[in-house]
């Protein structure tokens, strides 16, 4: 998410590895690779000098160069100094309260229906919601088939949908409302229409259906990959119909997280949620602590586990944990394991949660062999029959040979797997030995 600014500040976490001296030099070399990182990233020129500014004068006042550890405590200048930045100590609390009206605002293609639909998804994971009062409704009535696209994800949702019959915001809007009104849903998730562009019209549109719906929650939907460009959007929003809280979408995408750095410093509003990518699941909660720590390369261990339970349901996790903890791993079970991750996410998204990723210079190229290679070994235990999974002893010859030809596979790509699931076997066994087999993320 924020690849492209840890790229750059890893090397100051190297460079101040935890002992080293600081001097008057290394530190203004340390700021000014913090100017290039930021500018690099799109973050605009102002804010840069800002944030240098403040983690020098920090970095003097605390006497940096007298501490015992004076590089490990350089880098908490940063971290605190990025954390500040991102918004308070704390990621601001986003809950649902019964009678709540959600709307999302923002231009054309920024993601408004995605991340309603994800917001929702996420909704239904908090405790104390009941699905069947969630309706979700549309007033999009400038881009063709908006409304459709927000049905089918309600659909899949399994949450209710509401289409008023009128095709004009303001009356669908009152339609809306009196439904949800008439058949008691306590939370209504309403989609609007944008732009190409801010343009008064939109803005318009929006201020009608906002005095109407009298929303609990406006939420703006910012596209992160247009960079500081999105901060104007941001502000031209604002001025118009006001927002509470920013989802910045796309930070999947290959953008350099500027527009993330900059957003709560630029329009003094919390980022709620980021989405990460276009399954409904992909939607974080943000958080500035664990963001400064991933911006640092110091890996996000917590969202991941997060995000792990979101994906894997309670009941495959203590399956999985009894095979672990029996050290009986069978390729039923392997499978399950890559089935499970690959809920999680791809392998290179993964890897970035992880601390210290950058230092081991995973090429694009490695992580595509990875992906490859557990698309592979899940097609040839798809081709397997029940008995071959619990005893790969019994693959023969020509056992092999039959399921290579089923999975589109070589038999040297069975034995590789077996050889990898025997490796993984014996690992399991050892940590379920010394009592360290907790389960698959834990
Ligand atoms: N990779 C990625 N794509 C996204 C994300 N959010 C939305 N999209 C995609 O962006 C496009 C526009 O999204 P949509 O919700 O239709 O935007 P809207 O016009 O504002 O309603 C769609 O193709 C989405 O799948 C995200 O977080 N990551
Ligand atoms: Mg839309």
């Amino acid at each position: 998410m924020f690849d492209f600014i840890s790229e750059r500040f890893s090397s100051l976490v190297q460079a101040f590895g935890s002992n080293k001296r600081l001097t008057e030099q290394n530190i203004q070399e340390a700021l000014t690779t913090i100017t290039d990182a930021l500018l690099e990233a799109d973050v605009p020129y102002a804010l840069v000098t800002t944030f240098v500014e403040e983690v020098k004068q920090e970095a003097i006042s605390q006497k940096v160069t007298a501490s015992v550890k004076p590089g490990d405590q350089f880098i908490k200048i940063v971290h605190d100094r990025i954390k500040q930045f991102l918004g308070a100590q704390e990621h601001t609390p986003f809950a649902i309260e019964s009678n709540a009206r959600v709307m999302v605002l923002g231009l054309q293609g920024s993601g408004k229906t995605t991340s309603l639909a994800k917001l929702v998804k996420w909704v239904m994971t908090q405790k104390n919601v009941s699905q069947q009062q969630l309706l979700i409704a549309s007033v999009d009535y400038y881009r063709p088939a908006a409304i459709d696209q927000l049905e089918q994800l309600a659909k899949q949702l399994n949450v209710a949908f509401y289409r008023a019959s009128a095709t004009q915001p303001v009356a669908a809007t009152q339609e809306i409302l009196a439904y949800a009104q008439a058949h008691d849903f306590s939370a209504l998730f309403l989609d609007t229409a944008g732009r190409l562009h801010v343009d008064n019209q939109m803005l318009d549109e929006l201020r009608s259906v906002v005095n109407l719906v009298q929303p609990t929650h406006k939420i703006l939907v910012l596209d992160a990959m247009t960079g500081q460009e999105s901060l104007t959007v941001a502000k031209a929003f604002n001025e118009a119909v006001g927002f509470d809280v920013a989802i910045l979408s796309k930070m999947d995408s290959d953008t350099r997280g500027g527009a993330a750095f900059s957003f709560k410093y630029a329009l003094k509003k919390p980022i709620a949620f980021v989405g990460v990518g276009e399954k409904l699941t992909d939607l974080e909660l943000f958080h500035p602590d664990r963001v400064a720590g991933r911006m640092l390369d110091m890996g996000d261990i917590v969202t991941l586990v997060e995000k792990a339970e979101q994906c894997i349901k309670q009941d495959e996790q203590e399956e999985m944990n009894k095979a672990l903890e029996r050290g009986e791993l069978t390729l039923q079970d392997f499978a399950k394991q890559m089935d499970m991750m690959q809920r999680i996410g791809s392998m290179g998204s993964i890897l970035k949660y992880l601390p210290g990723m950058k230092e081991f210079k995973i090429t694009p190229d490695m992580l595509r062999q990875g992906e490859l290679e557990m698309k592979k070994f899940r097609a040839i235990i798809s081709s397997m029959t029940p008995e071959e999974r619990l005893q790969p002893k019994m693959l023969t010859a020509s056992r092999k040979e039959r399921i290579a030809r089923g999975a589109g596979v070589q038999t040297a790509d069975i034995t590789n797997l077996i050889t990898r699931f025997e490796e993984t076997k014996q690992y399991v066994k050892l940590m379920s030995k010394v009592g360290l087999s907790k389960g698959f993320f834990r």
